[in-house]
Order: C-alpha cells, then structure tokens, then sequence
C-alpha cells in the first residue's frame, strides 16, 4: 500500500481540515464513529481504505496531523466535534501563536514542542507500509503555516525521499489580513520552491468572490470558502485511492509527472459546478428551473456535460484569480467525478481539444484525465445546491507569473525600507535570507516565461 500522510499546519491549515476528512470518510465508507459502513462501495471499488486512514483501537483514524502554535485553534475546531476523530497524539497544539511572523514559526523557541511534532510525523510514518508522501494544507501569509511548514520541507529528507505537494492559500491580489504578508509568503516560497513536488495554490479573495457572486452565501467565512478548496483538493487526491482503470493519477509521483515542470509547479485549479441558485430572486429561480428541466431533457445529447466544461474555462470559476487568457498552458489534467459516462467524458475531452481560445505551449504533450463514477458524497454542511457530477481541472499555465509578480511587488515595497525586518532577525532569520528568498521568487517568476 502507499500511504499518504496529511500534515494541517496552522489555521487556515487546520481548519481546511473538517470538510476535506468528511470527503475521505464519505468516500471510504467510514461512518464518523470511525467504524466501516456495511454499505459497499459500487461501482469501481475504492481501495482499502488505508492511503489516507490507519486503524486504531479498531476504528479509522485519519493518517494525518493537526498541528497549530496557537491554542486558539482547539475551540474553533470544536465546534464540529471533527476533533474527536482524530486521536489525541495527533494533534499537537502550542502555547502561543507565531503572530504572524514566518521567522517565529520556523525557528520556534520550544525545541519540546517542535520535538513533538517531527517525532508524530516518523510515527506516522512508521505505521506506513511505504509512505509515498506527504500533503500540507496551509496558508503561506501568516507565521505557522509558513514557517513551520518550511522548517518541516526543510527537514523533509529526515523522512526519507518521499513526495511533498502542498495545498496552500498564498496572497490575495488586494486584500490582506496583515502588512507583512508579502514577507512571509515570498520566505515561504523559498522553500515551497526548493522542497515542494507541487503546490495547488488558491487566493481567498477570489474564493469569496464566488462565495458572494456564484453561490450565493449569506455571509460567507473561512469555514464556507474552505469547503471550495476541500472539494477541489478532494478531487485531485481521491484517485489516490481508486481502483479505477480510467485514472490518469494514481500516486503522487504520477501527479507530480502530469503537472508540474521543472521550477513550474503550481498548479490552477478549476472547479464546475459553482452555480448556485440565487434564493433571492424569485424569477430567476424559475428561470433555474426552467433551465433544470431542460437540462434534464437535453442530458442525453451531452449538453449538461458540455456546460460544466465551458465553465470549467471561464475565470469565474478559477479558483486563484488569474486569466489563462493569452497564456500557454503546457499541462493540463481533468477529473470527472460522479454519474458521467466515459462517453461523456470523451465528449468534454473533444470539446476542449476543439476550443480556439486556448493557447497550447509547443511542448504541450496531452490532457490527462480521469473518471471516477462514484457518486458525489454529500456532506450535511454543504454550501453547493446539490450536484451530481463535477468536473476539476489542474493546469499548468504561464497564468500565475502576475501573482508571483504581485507578491514580489509587495515585498519590494516593504524591504526597501527595512520594514519590520528587526521582528524576523529577532526571531532568529539572518536578513540575507529576505534577499535570497527575493532572488528565488525572480527566479519562479521567470520560470513562467515560457
Ligand atoms: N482559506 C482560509 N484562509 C484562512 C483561514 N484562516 C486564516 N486564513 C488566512 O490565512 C492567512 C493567515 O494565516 P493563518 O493560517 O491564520 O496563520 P497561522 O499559520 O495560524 O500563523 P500565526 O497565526 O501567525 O501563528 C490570512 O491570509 C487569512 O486570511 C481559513 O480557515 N481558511
Ligand atoms: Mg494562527
């Protein structure tokens, strides 16, 4: 078997967590006491369960750890009971926050602590029968996701040569929740860039964005636009786990193969459906169902599949706000999901083979995709009108370099005056790392040149 360790780190990490496990539980048919469902699996079979569960005291336990500085996470994740499904070791916690400082993260002052957390993960590691890797989940704008993550990526040869992809919310384009964001995500890219197979990245602002406009949610918060990025993430990772002949990536290192490209490896995600119905609107709630009931008629010639694939192209439906307008997309992998037909997939398939918008990269070899007829799982908490198919799409594009080039614009304007450089040297960082972290990010941005 080849098992997969999921690191939570800090608390955009942390709290990505309840969605995302309730999509592993759904698909494995783990009830959430942790005890296997007498319900089978139909249709192509999951594996055993054990890429992303291990059995303990006769239940199953996520392979994964949550662990957060600040205690202040414990709370916020008791709300949904998720935490009792994980034992109590796998959960380590601190005392204080690294108060938004990457430098307070990654050096951390209690050698106790940090002992704990490397000491859980070769634990972890050891009730593998041969780990293939590991999955952060993080956010790259304040101190622990940053820090702490880089310190274990650092590190991560201490684990033996496994995968490292990440899932990590990096900078929004203009709106941030501290001043120093462009510090410790351009000091965190460093290390994504040297250490990382792949890191799917993901912009909160954008994520609200379709929250308010697309699904209409009253209000949404973290715990709203983290469903979005579980569900993508679900996607990509579930065919970890499947059996199905019709998978184009099976292990990480195959996903590393299919996306990324030298220092290019940060996927755009893609998600379709995220339509839903406006409940304010009383006629265009007719007009929805006007158009469900055409829908229901029209399935059958493979226009339900064609809609979801068009705007799967549209950017509202990126998940990092970019345009892959004018861009050269040099990979490009889809993941079907739910009651789709191969048939139908080959359709989507010919569709975006026939699109005259999109502008492949010469060395554009082919699409990879992969179907898995699995129904959706539904989870009680949903934010989505119900669906039953998805398609997601992973590109890798030129599209991001004005992200990066954003972010490098942003640290630029803070280091020029030594701003708050005095927090992270007293913190243990030696000001030459601001520079070399600099470098690399020019580096990363020229590495979407072509
Ligand atoms: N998507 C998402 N973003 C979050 C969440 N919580 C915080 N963030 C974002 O993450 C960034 C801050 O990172 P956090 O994860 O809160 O920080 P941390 O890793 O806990 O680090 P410290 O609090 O400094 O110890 C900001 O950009 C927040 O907007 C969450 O649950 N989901
Ligand atoms: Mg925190």
């Amino acid at each position: 078997m080849r098992e997969i360790i999921t690191l939570h780190i800090g608390q955009a990490g942390c709290q990505m967590a309840p969605y995302l496990w309730d999509l592993y539980y759904a698909d494995n048919m783990i009830n959430p006491n942790g005890e296997k469902s007498s319900r089978k699996v139909k249709e192509e079979e999951f594996l055993e369960s054990t890429v992303f569960f291990h059995e303990f005291e006769n239940k199953y336990v996520p392979r994964s750890l949550l662990i957060d500085y600040d205690p202040k996470i414990k709370s916020s994740l008791n709300n949904n009971q998720f935490l009792d499904l994980f034992p109590k070791d796998h959960l380590i916690i601190g005392s204080a926050s690294s108060s938004n400082n990457f430098s307070r993260g990654h050096y951390h002052s209690d050698n106790n602590l940090v002992g704990a957390i490397k000491d859980q993960i070769r634990k972890l590691t050891e009730k593998c029968d041969s780990v293939q890797g590991f999955q952060i989940f993080h956010s790259i704008n304040g101190g622990t996701g940053s820090g702490l993550a880089s310190m274990l990526l650092d590190e991560s040869n201490v684990f033996g040569k496994k995968n490292w992809n990440t899932f990590s919310i990096i900078p929004s384009e203009t709106f941030s929740t501290t001043t120093v964001e462009p510090y410790n995500s351009t000091l965190a890219l460093y290390f994504l860039d040297k250490f990382s197979d792949l890191s799917f990245v993901f912009d909160n602002q954008k994520l609200f964005k379709i929250c308010n406009e697309q699904l209409y949610v009253e209000n949404p918060n973290y715990d709203t636009i983290n469903q979005i990025i579980a569900r993508a993430a679900h996607s990509i990772t579930c065919p970890y786990q499947s059996n199905s002949s019709l998978n184009p990536t099976k292990t990480m290192e195959e996903l590393k193969k299919s996306l990324a490209i030298n220092q290019k490896k940060y996927p755009l995600i893609s998600f379709s459906p995220l339509s839903n119905i406006n409940p304010e609107n009383e006629i265009e709630k007719e007009i929805e169902k006007e158009k469900e009931n055409e829908k229901e008629k029209e399935k059958e010639k493979g226009k339900d599949i064609s809609d979801l694939t068009n705007s799967l192209f549209e950017m509202k439906n990126y998940l990092k706000s970019c345009s892959l307008k004018n861009e050269k997309i040099s990979k490009m992998n889809l993941y079907y999901r739910g009651n789709i037909s191969e048939k139908e997939m080959n359709t989507s398939l010919e569709l975006i083979k026939s699109m005259k918008n999109l502008n492949f990269a010469s060395d554009f070899e082919t699409f990879k995709s992969g179907l898995i007829t699995n129904s959706i799982p539904n989870i009680s908490s949903d934010i989505f009108d119900p669906f039953d198919k998805c398609i997601t799409m992973a590109s890798n594009s030129t599209s991001l370099k004005s992200t990066f080039k954003n972010i490098a614009t942003n640290f630029d304007t803070l280091y020029r005056k030594r701003a708050y450089v005095h927090w992270y040297v007293g913190e243990g960082l030696e000001e030459g790392q601001f520079s070399e972290a600099r470098e690399v990010l020019e580096q990363i941005i020229h590495g979407f040149e072509n």
